[in-house]
């Protein structure tokens, strides 16, 4: 495939799009931007909804590739989550599919695998392959798109790299996310490497940087050509003083997902 140049981004008004927008235009990408909120000082930026197909075939056509982080990203009600990450995602690969959009990068989460106890005592990394245990609705729709993502591969050609995410903020703020945290820059890092490697078919990979305490297995993201420069242990001593070491025996710190698996954070609108 040639090294895709234009590249919808939808969810560009979010937290994660905003950081990818101002990165990713370094390394040579035209960007489309798509949001269900207007972006400001963005004036060619589609406002538009996953619930939107006609919308989404008009945002996809002629783009090289889509990195997908549209959607509802913490907890909410079944309904809510089916309309935006359920239905919304497949709205979105079939508008690459009517279209030819060959590649695709799905926004995937931890949450996807968030009821995987992370490895104690020198147990090994966990594997990309590792049984999906979704924590949440929310997490169940990421395992949902990493499954349509398999499909759209096996059956039209639409290859996906599926990032299940751990924490993509410009600075870790808790001690679970030394373990799961992925700098900014990182991020742009391994989108890029999973927008330009060659024949990915759908490939599952793990978004972090090369965390001293990371709890997961980075070697299918490296095998993009992804080389994670940061690591979140300049942050550990302040957060450990701060919150203390996790202790597994509190259902909220014995698992990948954190608290999500028993006081998830809620979809504010
Ligand atoms: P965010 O909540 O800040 O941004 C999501 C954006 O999607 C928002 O701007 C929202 O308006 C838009 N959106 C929601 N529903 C939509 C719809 N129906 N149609 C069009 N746009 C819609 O979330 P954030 O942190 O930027 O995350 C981006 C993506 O990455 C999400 O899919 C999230 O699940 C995923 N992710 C993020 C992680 C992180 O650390 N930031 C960790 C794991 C996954
Ligand atoms: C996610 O999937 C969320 O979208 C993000 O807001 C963070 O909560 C992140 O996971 C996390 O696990 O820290």
């Amino acid at each position: 495939m040639p090294a895709p140049r234009t590249v919808l981004l939808t969810g560009a008004a979010g937290g994660l799009g905003t950081l990818m927008r101002n990165l990713l235009p370094a390394f040579g990408y035209h960007l489309r931007l798509l949001d269900l909120r207007p972006i400001e000082g963005e004036p060619d930026a589609i406002t538009a909804d996953l619930a939107d197909r006609a919308a989404l075939r008009e945002a996809v056509r002629g783009v090289d590739a889509i990195i997908h982080l549209a959607g509802i990203s913490l907890e909410a009600s079944f309904d809510k989550i089916l309309k935006s990450n359920i239905e919304g995602t497949h709205n979105l690969y079939e508008a690459a599919r009517e279209e030819g959009v060959r590649r695709v990068v799905f926004a995937s989460s931890n949450h996807a695998v968030g009821f995987t106890p992370y490895p104690r005592d020198g147990a090994p990394l966990i594997p990309v392959d590792t049984p999906r245990r979704p924590d949440t609705f929310y997490g169940l729709s990421k395992s949902f798109g990493e499954d349509l993502a398999q499909l759209y591969w096996d059956k039209h050609g639409v290859e996906t790299v599926s990032v299940r995410i751990g924490s993509c903020f410009p600075q870790p703020s808790s001690v679970r996310m030394l373990s799961v945290w992925m700098s900014p820059a990182d991020g742009a890092r391994l989108f890029h490497a999973a927008l330009t490697a060659e024949e990915v078919g759908h490939t599952v990979v793990y978004g972090s940087s090369a965390n001293t305490r990371l709890w997961w297995d980075l070697s299918t993201a490296r095998a993009l050509g992804y080389e994670p420069r940061d690591d979140s242990e300049q942050f550990a001593e302040k957060l450990i003083a701060e919150q203390g070491e996790l202790d597994p025996e509190n259902v909220a710190q014995a698992y990948l997902g954190g608290h999500f698996v028993n006081d998830p954070p809620i979809w504010p609108y």
